[in-house]
This record gives structure tokens, sequence and C-alpha cells, in this order.
């Protein structure tokens, strides 16, 4: 199968320039200007952005947490991506304590093989620290996982801190890049326990007992381990001002950082937390929590400069049922939004549109940095030939509105609901298939991604 995009704005992180691109079978065949049609399917995408696919590195579909399971699988929240025009994933295979890895990476692929309807691959989260597991880190990075993930706190998963350093160090052996959770459990359980001895249960209590401060104060903790360590880090949804001084003064000292923030910390403020009525407030919750609107500033004028690396969604989704769970304990809300449909819209609408950011800066943060980041590039995150035929035809003209009533994702609500965008994804194709177009999804399947090692592009 032949397509020939023509005419529309192709997209790169250097800027924009009208040309034709044309797909072959799974990938770019040829870019350029005026190509000839030939036995291709021509395709008028005058007027229109032509952006690589983009990357969604931070979701969690199909994960049993606080005794309950997110509401997307990977069919679900896959479909969702794609009409959002995110063409691949990275989820977390996420093994019990005391299970191997192979055994946690062995579930996760079931849970996505014959379901995932766009590209996926998945980070390994380490949450034991033992010699089987610092031997399977080898043997994660030879299947494809070269990416992992350690928290600094949720019990079930965190590491003490010697373990944590041992394993930064093993990853610098393997050559393998780990993204963190940074949050300082020890004061907010302490946090925590002062709320509930004062009876402050409601969903108020969650940014205040999860501050700023604790965020910054367990970035600059990680990142110290790591330049003893001598190994890079990503700062996964980074969501503030402070965290971010952390992340420059690391860079100053010379260490390779990289931080990813997500669109509820760019749009979203702590206010919705103190919505009287519970289910409103308690839709908001996740970890770390929303911020003020100073934070959202600190975080545009970072991908702006370049500061931030990657905007993904950390796209896990609860009902407002679930969410029913803490009704009389903050602590019991499942914490989590739902974001993969919408997360490039989004960052066009109140990004591209609004002058905040590029188009190019957008590239970048969708696509670029996360396929050199995690590996995949230049398969993925670009429109060069011989790369993957992943891309997002997006209408710049478009007006909408966001509602949850039209999404595909399962949470029955969009943290977003009612806001009004400018832009609209208009065609999404995956591996050279059309795969999605105005918000239908198309039948088909997505492939497992093993990924290469992290490229060093900060350098
Ligand atoms: N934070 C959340 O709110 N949910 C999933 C995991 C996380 O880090
Ligand atoms: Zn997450």
């Amino acid at each position: 199968m032949k397509t020939l995009l023509r005419g529309g704005s192709v997209v790169s992180g250097r800027g924009t320039a009208r040309l034709d691109v044309l797909l072959e079978g799974e990938r770019i065949a040829a870019v350029g200007e005026n190509l000839p049609a030939g036995d291709a399917q021509a395709v008028d995408c005058a007027g229109r952005l032509l952006f690589p696919g983009f990357i969604d590195a931070h979701t969690h579909f199909d994960l049993e947490v606080a005794g309950t399971i997110t509401a997307d699988d990977f069919a679900s929240g896959s479909r969702a991506a794609l009409r959002g025009g995110t063409t691949t994933v990275i989820d977390f295979a996420a093994p019990d304590k005391g299970e191997s890895l192979a055994s946690g990476l062995a579930r996760w692929r079931r849970k996505a093989e014959g379901r995932c309807a766009c590209d996926y691959g998945f980070h390994m989260t380490i949450d034991d620290w033992n010699e089987d597991v610092s031997r399977e880190v080898g043997e994660m990075m030879d299947q494809g996982l070269t990416s992992f993930k350690m928290y600094m706190t949720y019990p079930a998963m965190m590491l003490p801190e010697g373990d944590m350093f041992r394993a930064l160090v093993r990853l610098r052996e393997a050559g393998g890049l780990v993204g963190v959770h940074c949050e300082n459990h020890g004061v907010i359980q302490a946090l925590t326990a002062q709320a509930w001895a004062e009876g402050r249960l409601s969903p108020a209590s969650h940014p205040r007992t999860r501050p700023a401060e604790l965020e910054a104060e367990a970035v600059g903790s990680l990142l110290r381990l790591a330049q003893v360590a001598d190994v890079p880090v990503v700062i996964v949804h980074l969501t503030s001002r402070a965290a971010l001084e952390e992340v420059r003064a690391a860079r100053k000292r010379g260490q390779r950082v990289y931080a990813e923030t997500c669109p509820q910390y760019l749009l979203l403020e702590a206010g919705r937390y103190d919505h009287p009525a519970y289910a409103e407030a308690a839709k908001y919750v996740c970890a770390p929590p929303l911020r003020r609107q100073e934070d959202q500033e600190a975080l545009w004028a970072a991908l702006r400069d370049g500061e931030i690396d990657t905007v993904a969604t950390d796209h896990c989704s609860f009902t407002t049922a679930q969410k029913r769970a803490g009704q009389y304990d903050f602590t019991k809300i499942p914490g989590g939004l739902p974001g993969v449909e919408h997360r490039g819209l989004l960052l066009y609408s109140a990004g591209v549109a609004a002058g905040r950011i590029t188009a190019a800066d957008m590239c970048r943060v969708l696509c670029e940095n996360p396929a050199r980041l995690y590996g995949c590039w230049p398969r993925k995150g670009t429109i060069a030939p011989g790369g993957d035929g992943d891309i997002v035809v997006i209408d710049p003209t478009a007006e909408g509105v966001i509602r949850a009533a039209d999404q595909l994702q399962r949470a029955d609500y969009t943290p977003y609901e009612g806001m009004a965008v400018r832009g609209a994804v208009e065609r999404v194709y995956l591996r050279g298939r059309l795969a999605a177009e105005r918000g239908a999804v198309y039948p088909g399947e997505g492939v497992f991604l093993a990924r290469g090692r992290s490229e060093d592009y900060r350098r």
C-alpha cells in the first residue's frame, strides 16, 4: 500500500517545511518537494501540520493498584491513544515484590499482545533488589527493555536508599536508563498521620500532604545518588518550579538528567482539590498532585527553553465510582488521571496555538526526545525515509470542546471537561496504515517494540 501525503507542513524539532511524504508498506519511503504520486493514493494535506506519530512514554494500562484495576486496559487505552495521535506507548511492566522481572514481563506482554492497537514497549519496574534482579537487568536489556522505573514512595514498590543506589550502579554497568518517581515518602507519611489525627480526611488534604518541597527534596536526593553512581536518570512527572531547580543544579554539575512533565501539571491547578463536592475533587487525585499557577508557568518556560525533555501522560484512569473508595479517607482514593486521548491536542491548543511553544518544541517533547531517550530513534519520532510510517495530521483551523461523552478512554470523566481547544487530530497513520480518522479508530494491531539504548542527545 502506498499513500502520498501532499503539501502539508512537515514538523521536526528544527521547524516546519512544506513537503510531501510518501508512505510505502509500513515505512516512510520518501520526503521531498513535489513527489510524483505514481500508483500511490494521494491525500491533500494543504494547510495541515504533519507530525511524527506521538510517543507517550508513561502510561499505566491494565494495572492493579489500590485494590482495584485501571479503567483502561491495553485495548481501550491504545485506541484512545491512536485517536489522539499517539502511535507508540511505553507502559510499565510491574512485577510484584519477590516476582522475577521475566515473570512480570511475561504478564505484561500477555496483557498487551493481540489487544494493543498502537505500537508498544515496556519499561521494567525495579521494586526489589537482589542478585537475581541484578542479573535480570542484563536480560531485560537484551529483550529490548532498556529503561527501568523506581519509586521513592508507595510501600508496595519503593526501594530502600541503599538498594536504589545498588540498582543505579548496576544500570550504569548495563547501559540502562531509569525513570524515578520522586516524593519523600517518610515526610508524606508524617503529614498524612497529622491529617488523620486532625480529622482532615477530604481530598483537600491530598496536596497538603504531598507538597512540592517534598518532591524537590526527593529529586535533589535522587540526583545526588545518581551523581555518585555516575548514571543518567529521568525525573518522571516533574510538577514544580522547586523540583526543576534541583534538575538545573545537577545539570550544572555536569550530570545527565532528563525531565518529563504531563499536561495535568501544565494546565490544572491544585485548587481543584478544594471543591466542596467529594466526587469533583477526587477526580484530580494523582501523585504528585496538581500544583500552583506559578509552577505551571515555570513548566511552560522550561518546555520552551528545552529544560523539560518530554511530555507524557502518566495515564492511569479510574472511573468516578472507583474514586469513591476514598470518600471517608483521601489516602484511599486510587491515584491517577486519564489523559492518553487528549495529550497531543492539549499541547497543540494550549501550547502552540496559544503561542507558548512552537510546533518544533511540540515535536521535540512528544516525538523526537522520547524516541531518542527511549531507544527507538530514528524508527520512531521523525518523518524521514526509512522510519515507520507513523504520521499525525493536524488541522490547525479546527475548534472543539473536550468532553468525556465523546471520548474512547474508559474513565467516565476527563479532567479537561468543557475545555475549548484549537486544532484537531484529523488523521493518524500507524506504520503506513490509516489507523484513525476524525475520531474513528480503525481495527488494527500494534507491535511490541524492542528498544535499543538511550541516546545522549543532551551532550
Ligand atoms: N501516580 C499516579 O497518580 N498514578 C499512577 C502512578 C503514579 O505515579
Ligand atoms: Zn506513573
